[in-house]
């Protein structure tokens, strides 16, 4: 039988309408920027996140590593939540690539919160380094698919822009955020300098990723994605798969997070085990006295793939290529292995 894939989002295969608009793409050399399906997909992104411009990258770690190169200055600090994805998972990129440090501080939910941000606002002195950018991250991966809501996340955007921070938003799956709480993702972003998305993800495309931000800095962007060698020529061909992605994904990220929600009860029934039920598609449970990684191990042997983030820690994740009767499916593996 097909084992049901819950270690990522990323896991989706191209749909048929994903795959018959990419082999009729419209295409050109988008280093000369020349590329009409790309220009178009960089116009409707940067227009749902609510900014002048945006910028095609192939992955989410390149457009956070551009957004912290285009807002810092070597030696800066980065005030960021200590489970955050270009803290844990992007090898120390903003440090490799950026010259600066992330100032880490705990939040339980993963989003920083004002009294954080006013908590690195410090007389300035000429041998203190400084805090100049905040990342947030809406969805939160680690923290279980956390959503920032608006309120807290007007607060904290004010409370930044009032220190006189900038921002950037990893949005990877700021879609998914918007769903759970039935706003457009524009109104998440507002405020920010620069905001991250990606179509890799929940959105189910092959490839593909977005920096959105005024013109100049998208102009200051485009160098950096050179530099960094992320120049394509034809991406139209994944751009096309980011334009059916952006009409047929979204609307039924809900069921996603419903499928989240029913695997999380299961887990919860299980002994030792302590799970928030998810708001999103992401579902990270924590197991007391038990080994991750060997659960992980027994139930993929039953043929549920899922992935022990650490030693005690186990994360599922929903997508569009697990219905609801894998979801039925991996419910009762869960209730046979970790029950
Ligand atoms: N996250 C991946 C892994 O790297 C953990 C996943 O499976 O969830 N920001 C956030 C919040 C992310 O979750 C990810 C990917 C990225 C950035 C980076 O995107 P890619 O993988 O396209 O470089």
């Amino acid at each position: 039988m097909k084992p049901i894939d819950l270690r990522s989002d990323t896991v989706t295969r191209p749909t048929a309408r994903m795959r018959q608009a990419m082999a009729e793409a419209e295409v050109g050399d988008d280093v000369f920027g020349e590329d009409p399906t790309v220009g178009r997909l960089e116009a409707r992104v940067a227009e749902l996140l609510g900014f002048e411009a945006a910028l095609f990258v192939p992955s989410g770690t390149m457009g956070n590593a551009i957004a912290i190169r285009v807002l810092t200055e070597r030696g800066d600090e980065v005030l960021v939540e200590r489970r955050s994805h270009v803290v844990r998972y992007e090898l120390s990129a903003m440090s490799v690539l950026s010259g600066v440090m992330p100032r880490m501080v705990d939040a339980p939910d993963g989003h920083l919160r004002p009294e954080h941000v006013r908590g690195a606002v410090a007389p300035r002195a000429y041998y203190k380094s400084d805090v100049t950018l905040v990342v947030l991250e809406n969805t939160h991966n680690l923290a279980g698919g956390t959503v920032l809501g608006l309120a807290e996340t007007r607060e904290v955007i004010g409370a930044a822009r009032e220190a006189g921070f900038r921002v950037h938003v990893d949005g990877a799956r700021i879609w998914n955020a918007a769903t759970a709480l039935g706003i457009p993702a524009s109104a998440l972003a507002a405020g920010a300098d620069t905001a991250m998305t990606c179509l890799s993800k929940g959105l189910g495309c092959p490839v593909g990723s977005l920096v959105a931000s005024s013109r100049e800095r998208i102009e200051k962007a485009r160098r950096v994605r050179k530099l960094l060698g992320g120049g394509m020529r034809q991406a139209g061909i994944l751009a096309a798969a980011g334009l059916v992605a952006l009409d047929d994904a979204i609307p039924r990220l809900a069921e996603d997070h419903a499928h989240a929600r029913r695997l999380a009860e299961a887990l919860a029934q299980a002994r030792d085990v302590r799970v928030t039920p998810p708001r999103t598609n992401i579902v990270v449970a924590t197991l007391d006295g038990r080994s991750a990684p060997e659960v992980a191990a027994a139930l993929a042997a039953e043929g549920v793939l899922t992935i022990a983030m650490d030693a005690r820690t186990l994360r599922l994740v929903t997508h569009r290529d697990v219905s609801d009767e894998d979801c039925r499916r991996a419910a009762e593996v869960i209730g046979t292995v970790v029950g």
